[in-house]
Order: structure tokens, then C-alpha cells, then sequence
């Protein structure tokens, strides 16, 4: 099903099933020494971080390489019960939208900031590719801290991919639509006169990481695809793979195979900012929400923007060109050095490297075959350093070593293809189980590749792992790649469908890692710093619970005078101040999930009991010994009743130091 979705084409999706395409057994693929190799032992850590994106999950998934586990599952653009992202007061802001709350998306890419063209373990970048958004999580905390989502978009596939210095992470939009101040309700057939395909730069403080959508650019209708930026003399620049260029609206598999080649889109970003300095662009009214963490308030707040600045590139010369690339472009990845620009066309029989000194030549000197949309196209030979021949069939993603090696994924064939920059030559080829989708070199887009492991994430898995009913899981194998030959050394099964990838040496990470937060910085407003200070105050009908947790009981555990109809909001204070002491908060009927709540902060549960009677509440994680007596009690009576609202912990009758205590009312 996904290679028809992939590979609509007949012959290349029969192709996919031929026995000669099915790469040889196990047995013979993987080398003696591997289980040495992926041993991590017990007690030990992993030599690196490898984020994985989820695909249809919306998560971000964290393995240790080269073992393969599995440490963490990050919740970025779909609700998590397992930890209340979503369903918190605080965090349901992190998924706000222009068309309000959306608790779900596809998550394609991740690119790890960078500073002079190298990993700096500081954040990591994410797509949502449905409601167009792009995440940034903090590495210091594991956590997502800001979205923001693109105005006129719809599809952001080609994101989100930055540039050496992280100065912007950029967004292209894989559906071309109107823009958000044309009317959008036109028949879909005016596809050639009303839609546009706009790319976003999204600025990135060097200090604070926050974003900001600095300027978008309107380009012709395409579906643009994937991206990569340039780096090193090729800075400045940034390529843009295109497909659809006949501009199809229905039956794409088809459609929009038609054309011997598309486009990578080389796009000045620097001549862009010139324009955009200069006063060229034009505002767009929008609205797009823009969502971020506060660590000190442990909140998040959204924010709706309005406006927008857009850039035509048709009208403003000299920003994009098109580089003719066959044939419909999936990948489009650049060398460490900066000069070679590899498109890998999905229905392609050859792999198509661009040299970037011969592009800057092919401009200065207009080697233009014609013009697209408004854009100068510039002749293949012009700007071409050359082909792989015969790499194998359904190219779709290549990463680098830093040894002067490029490795493509090819979905078809199942195998990563090793190839040489300069000369092109295949020099190897393994077998991958099955149906390749993105391969990741750790540090395999940067400056400074760290080579040594690539792991292949596979579409199809079939025969691999114990079955698992109709949907098995997606798999991904690790290689190793210090020696001249690839080597197969692990499989592991991964969660969603993991498209790209990041890893980078764990020492990147760990060395800014927050153990807890220091509850003396705690600004958040329904924060209770002790004990003492824990309370029940009424509002009208809401009632604000300010409530900690410790080892292990709640204060208060006992609340009476609650009433139907009473909206109630247990403000959980985590007191601990150790590494690796979250507490848990449920209540019985609450519709929401569970809080796991950190050292140091405060969460919110809302619950809105819609009958009388007793309602036990208790501390889901496995805090201490005597973490099955975290427990309490919330007393419901009926709308109207007398019974007064008071809470207290230890209420025993001759315990006069303890008192019940009446709650404020406001
Ligand atoms: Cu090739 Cu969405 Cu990057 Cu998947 S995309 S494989
Ligand atoms: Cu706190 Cu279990």
C-alpha cells in the first residue's frame, strides 16, 4: 500500500515485488561481529543521541545508538496521556491553532541546530505537515517549548531544515494554495492562475532560540518536497526540490510524472533580506497562532499573529533559479563542503549531483533554457557536476560521511547505495529490509559528519520482528560504516513512521542537562512552594486546589464541599527537588489524563464531576515504597447542597495540629 502510495506507477510499484529486487537473507548480510558492535552493556550509555521523527504519531522518538533502545518518546504535535501534554491547563496552549485546538499531526523531519556548521546540542527542529507548524524543543529539558504555525501553507512537507549558523529555519509547502488574503473558495482547476507555493524563513535567536517568521517568499505553484541548506562557500543559498511541475491538481501519480524533469529551486536567501530590507515586501493579512513555553511559569501562552511579509520572487529577480532535475525530485541534500547538490528523483534511473561553483557560473554568465513561472531556468549541463549511473532504482534521501562518500536511500531496490562525490563511482551497495524510506548519517547534513553509523528507516517490514496483527511495526537497521564495506549490525522496531533523523554524540546533550527545576524559580501563578501553603479557594463555581506533592502523600488529601457543577483545577506542585522524582496525579472520572508532574513544578488537571458521591484521587508513577498510599479523596455533593468546602491532610480527630480547614472564598 505505501509503495502504490509512493510509487503509483505501475512499473515501479511491480518493480517493488519482483523477487530480484528483494535483497538476499539475513544470514549473509550481517557481519560476525555486530552483537560486539551494538552491545551496550548494562549500566553502560549509548555513544549517542538519535532523534527519530514519528510520522504519523506526531511524536519525536529518542534512541540510544548503537543499541537501539528506545529512552523517550517526545509529545510535540499530538497529545500524550502519559504524561498530560495536551491535556494540562498549561500545555493545551502548545496545540493551538488558527483553526483552534488540533491534538494530532504528521511529523516528518528534525534538524539539530547548528553553530558554524556543526551540531550544538542546544534544540531540535520538527514539521507538522498536515496544519502546517514547525516545533522547537529544548535539549536542556527534552521538552517542547515553542510552535508556530505558516500562513499561507497548507502541507509543510519541506521543513524544517536550517541553515549553518541556525539563523533560519525554513518551511516550504508541499500543496500550493491561494494565500491566506486571496479568496481561497475557487474551483480547484484554477490551480495554474490562483495558487502560489510559498516558503517560509523563520528567524531563530542566537540566544533564546525563539521564532519568528522574518519573510516569506511567494514562488510558483509546485509541490516542494524537501530542502537542505547550503553550507560552508554555498551559504546563503538554499535548494529546494520540486515536483509537479505540469501543475496537476488530480491524479498526481500520473499527472505529475509527466515531465522528464522538475526543478531543485536555488534559492539567494541573503539577496532575499536585501529586498526585504529594502522595503519589497508585501504584507499579507493572516493569522497564525504562535505558541511558546515559559519554564519559569512551567506555562504555555498562545499568541494569534495577523500579518505577514511576502516576498514575490517573479517580480524581485535574482532570489530563485531553477536547476532542471529529474525526475520527480525527492531528496535534495548537500555535501559537507557545500559545493554539491544531490537530487534524488523517485522515478529517476540515474542520480543527478549539481556543482554549486557552476551554478554561481551558469547565473553570471545566464546559461537560461526559458523561464517557469517568472523564474529563470538554467541548463541542466550548465549546472550539473555530473551522475551517478546505475545507483539502483527509487533514490530518495543521501547523507554524507565527511569522507568525501554520499549514501542514497533507494526504496525500490531495498539498499543503501555508497557512491563518491567526486567521481561518482558506486563503490558499495547493502541490502536493507525492506523498502528504504530516509537514511540518517549522525551529523550526515552538517559542516563536520561524524560518520561512523548510518541507520536506514524502512517502510516495510514484513518478516522482521514477531508479527503484531495487520500493522507491524516500522524497522530501522543500523550500519556500520567506518570500513570501505557497509556492515548491517542491528535491527530495531521503531513507533509511527519515522521519516527523518538526527543523532549527533551524547556529550552534545548530556552536558546541558537539567536535573530538576529549582522550585524557588517557580512563577507559576497557582504555585504552592510548602505545604503550608497548600489551600482550597473558591471562585464562584470554579475552585482552584492548590495542591503539592511529596513522598508520599498529597497535601491536601482530604477536600470536602465540592458540588456538582463545580469546575475544579488541582494546581499539583511536585515539592521534591532530586533527579528522576516525578509524581503522578489522577482523579476517578476526570476526562482528560493523567499530570506527571517534575521536580519543581506545578500542573493543572481540570475535572468536572458530573455526579455526587466519593472520588478517590491518587499518584500514578512509582514514586517510593509507599507510593500505593499517595492517596486522597475528593467528597462530591449535590449542586445546592450545604456542605461547607474544607480540606485538610492527617484530619484526624484528636490530631488538633492538623486541623480541617475551611477554603477561601474570593
Ligand atoms: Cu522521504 Cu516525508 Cu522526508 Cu518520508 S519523506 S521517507
Ligand atoms: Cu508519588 Cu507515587
Amino acid at each position: 500500500m505505501k509503495i502504490i502510495q509512493l510509487f503509483g506507477i505501475s512499473a515501479f510499484a511491480s518493480l517493488a515485488f519482483l523477487g530480484s529486487c528483494k535483497p538476499k537473507g539475513t544470514e549473509t548480510a550481517v557481519s560476525g561481529d555486530a552483537a560486539e558492535k551494538v552491545y551496550v552493556a548494562p549500566g553502560k550509555y549509548d555513544e549517542m543521541y538519535n532523534f527519530v521523527s514519528g510520522g504519523f504519531n506526531g511524536q519525536v522518538n529518542v534512541y540510544g545508538l548503537p543499541s537501539g533502545r528506545l529512552l523517550k518518546v517526545l509529545p510535540v504535535f499530538s497529545v500524550n496521556p502519559e504524561n498530560g501534554y495536551g491535556y494540562s491547563e498549561e500545555t493545551k496552549p502548545m496545540l493551538e491553532t488558527s483553526h483552534g485546538f488540533i491534538p494530532w499531526d504528521d511529523q516528518h523531519h528534525l534538524d539539530l541546530s547548528q553553530t558554524n556548521g556543526e551540531i550544538d546540542g542546544r534544540w531540535l527542529f520538527a514539521n507538522a505537515n498536515n496544519t502546517p507548524r514547525v516545533a522547537r524543543l529544548d535539549l536542556k529539558t527534552f521538552k517542547t517549548v515553542e510552535i508556530i504555525e505558516l500562513p499561507n501553507s497548507a502541507g509543510n512537507h519541506s521543513s524544517p531544515f536550517i541553515t549553518e549558523n541556525t539563523e533560519y529555519v525554513v518551511a516550504g509547502t508541499r500543496f500550493s494554495v491561494p494565500t491566506d488574503d486571496q479568496n481561497g473558495d475557487v474551483p480547484i482547476n484554477s490551480f495554474k492562475e490562483n495558487f502560489k507555493g510559498v516558503i517560509s524563513f523563520i528567524g531563530v535567536d542566537k540566544e533564546t532560540g525563539k521564532m519568528d517568521i522574518r519573510f516569506q517568499l511567494q514562488a510558483p505553484a509546485v509541490n516542494f518536497d524537501l530542502s537542505h541548506a547550503g553550507r560552508g562557500k554555498s551559504h546563503g543559498w538554499f535548494f529546494f526540490s520540486c515536483y509537479n511541475s505540469e501543475q496537476a491538481n488530480s491524479l498526481l501519480e500520473v499527472n505529475a510524472s509527466q515531465n522528464d524533469k522538475d526543478f531543485i529551486m536555488a534559492v539567494n536567501w541573503k539577496k532575499a533580506e536585501e529586498y526585504l530590507k529594502a522595503g519589497k515586501g508585501r504584507k499579507v493579512k493572516t493569522k497564525y497562532a504562535h505558541n511558546t513555553w515559559n519554564e519559569e511559569t512551567h506555562t504555555a501562552t498562545s499568541e494569534m499573529k495577523e500579518e505577514v511579509t511576502v516576498l514575490d520572487v517573479a517580480e524581485l529577480k535574482d532570489i530563485c533559479y531553477f536547476m532542471p532535475t529529474p525526475k520527480s525530485p525527492h531528496g535534495s541534500d548537500v555535501d559537507p563542503t557545500g559545493e554539491y547538490i544531490v537530487g534524488s528523483g523517485k522515478l529517476a534511473a540515474l542520480i543527478p549531483v549539481h556543482s554549486f561553483s557552476k551554478m554561481l557560473k551558469a547565473i553570471e554568465t545566464k546559461q537560461f533554457s526559458g523561464e517557469y513561472g517568472g523564474i529563470p531556468i538554467l541548463k541542466y549541463e550548465a549546472t550539473l557536476h555530473g551522475e551517478v549511473q546505475k545507483p539502483g532504482l527509487g533514490p530518495l534521501h543521501t547523507e554524507f560521511d565527511g569522507k568525501g562518500n554520499a549514501y542514497t536511500s533507494m526504496f525500490v531496490s531495498s539498499e543503501v547505495v555508497k557512491w563518491d562525490i567526486k567521481t561518482l563511482k558506486v563503490l558499495d551497495r547493502q541490502p536493507t529490509f525492506y523498502s528504504v524510506g530516509h537514511l540518517m548519517i549522525a551529523g550526515g547534513d552538517t559542516s563536520k559528519p561524524f560518520g561512523k553509523y548510518l541507520v536506514a528507516y524502512n517502510k516495510i517490514t514484513k518478516d522482521r520482528f514477531l508479527p503484531t496483527g495487520p500493522e507491524l511495526p516500522q524497522s530501522a537497521q543500523l550500519y556500520d560504516i567506518s570500513g570501505d564495506k557497509m556492515k548491517l549490525l542491528l535491527d530495531f522496531p521503531t513507533f509511527g513512521e519515522p521519516h527523518y533523523a538526527q543523532a549527533a554524540p551524547a556529550e552534545l546533550f548530556t552536558k546541558n542537562q537539567l536535573k530538576f527545576f529549582d522550585i524557588a524559580k517557580n512563577k507559576h501563578p497557582y504555585v504552592t512552594k510548602g505545604e503550608a501553603e497548600s489551600k482550597v479557594v473558591r471562585q464562584g463555581n470554579k475552585v482552584h486546589v492548590y495542591m503539592t506533592s511529596i513522598r508520599s502523600h498529597f497535601a491536601p488529601d482530604n477536600i470536602e464541599g465540592i458540588k456538582v457543577g463545580d469546575e475544579v483545577y488541582f494546581h499539583v506542585t511536585n515539592l521534591e527537588q532530586d533527579w528522576d522524582v516525578p509524581h503522578g496525579f489522577a482523579i476517578k472520572g476526570n476526562q482528560n489524563a493523567e499530570l506527571l508532574i517534575m521536580p519543581g513544578e506545578t500542573s493543572t488537571l481540570k475535572w468536572v464531576p458530573k455526579k455526587p458521591g466519593m472520588y478517590p484521587m491518587y499518584c500514578t508513577d512509582f514514586c517510593s515504597a509507599l507510593h500505593q498510599e499517595m492517596q486522597g479523596y475528593v467528597r462530591v455533593s449535590p449542586a445546592g447542597s450545604n456542605v461547607p468546602l474544607t480540606y485538610s491532610l492527617n484530619n484526624k480527630a484528636d490530631n488538633a495540629q492538623s486541623p480541617v480547614k475551611t477554603a477561601v472564598t474570593k
